[in-house]
């Protein structure tokens, strides 16, 4: 199936970062999509991507100077986690999973998966993205995977959360927000919208956050000076459930790919010291993924 019209794959030629990530530092939200040839698409996809084969995400982890990846099953893939479970098979250890799974799943399957290095599930909210699954389902899901010693991941809009949050502070497991929760950078850090997010945080200690995506984050485009406060502002809150990833190969960019050595050139921008960075990049990821 060809590409959806305007897609854009991601960056052919990624700069070398300024930037050198500690010893086993963690890219803890990327995809894999395809190849379509082994692994099709989903019947239900709302997208149809450009193939990004795990020979390419693990090539590309090697040369940022990055050691692990958490591969994220993305819409596209919808409930077939094969081609992200293969790629943690042929990661030799260094690649753990984040799976899209609906009721149906078998014992089995979940037991397949957990075997293979998947630590959680994803709930997606967002209308774009997916179709909608009622939140009994989800309960039950939850319910499920939190006797694997798995956690939720979930991805919704800022402007949602007030419907939502009652739903997500009531998960049974640890709850790992996508992309800084999706704030809109050009209302400010202090705007009540980001500060509900920063009290959910606050309150609820099962909650970590990536911060992550300042490429779809951001207004005024790389650097991403507009989108730093907001990095800043989670990392020194709370350092000891941040966790950072590159969300290579980008899926739905609007119009460029992003430069993937610019996102590494990002990091000590939000995260301003060694310290920062080592528990963002490798301590934090490890204890959530790999511990
Ligand atoms: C992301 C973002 C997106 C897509 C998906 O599951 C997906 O298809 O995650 C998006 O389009 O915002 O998390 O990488």
């Amino acid at each position: 199936m060809p590409m959806s019209p305007g897609y854009v794959p991601f960056h052919p030629n990624p700069s070398k970062p300024k930037y050198k990530p500690p010893a086993g530092a963690v890219d803890a939200h990327c995809h894999v999509f395809g190849p379509e040839a082994t692994f099709p698409y989903a019947p239900e996809r709302k997208y149809t991507p450009c193939d990004a084969p795990k020979e390419k995400l693990f090539a590309l982890r090697d040369f940022l100077g990055l050691d692990k990846n958490v591969i994220v099953q993305a819409s596209c893939h919808s409930k077939d986690n094969r081609a992200m479970v293969d790629a943690l098979d042929a990661s030799n250890g260094r690649a753990k999973g984040v799976a899209f799974v609906g009721e149906e799943v078998t014992d089995d399957e979940l037991k397949w998966m957990d075997q293979a290095g998947v630590r959680g599930v994803r709930f997606n909210f967002l209308k774009r993205l997916v179709d909608f699954t009622p939140r009994d389902v989800l309960q039950r899901i939850a319910a499920r995977v939190e006797k694997l010693g798995w956690h939720i991941v979930i991805y919704f809009e800022m402007p949602d959360l007030p419907e939502l949050e009652d739903f997500f502070t009531s998960l049974p497991t640890d709850v790992v927000v996508d992309h800084m929760g999706t704030p809109d950078v050009k209302k400010g850090v202090d705007h009540p919208e980001n500060q509900r997010f920063h009290r959910l945080m606050e309150k609820h200690k099962n909650f970590w956050v990536k911060v992550t995506c300042p490429e779809r984050m951001s207004v005024a485009g790389p650097p991403y000076d507009d989108v730093v406060p907001f990095g800043r502002a989670l990392i020194e809150r709370f350092p000891d459930r941040v966790i950072w990833g590159t969300d290579w190969p980008h899926p739905n960019m609007k119009k460029v790919a992003p430069d993937d050595g610019l996102l590494v050139d990002y990091i000590p921008q939000v995260a301003t010291t060694a310290a920062a960075q080592q528990a963002m990049l490798v301590d934090n990821p490890m204890r959530l993924y790999w511990g």
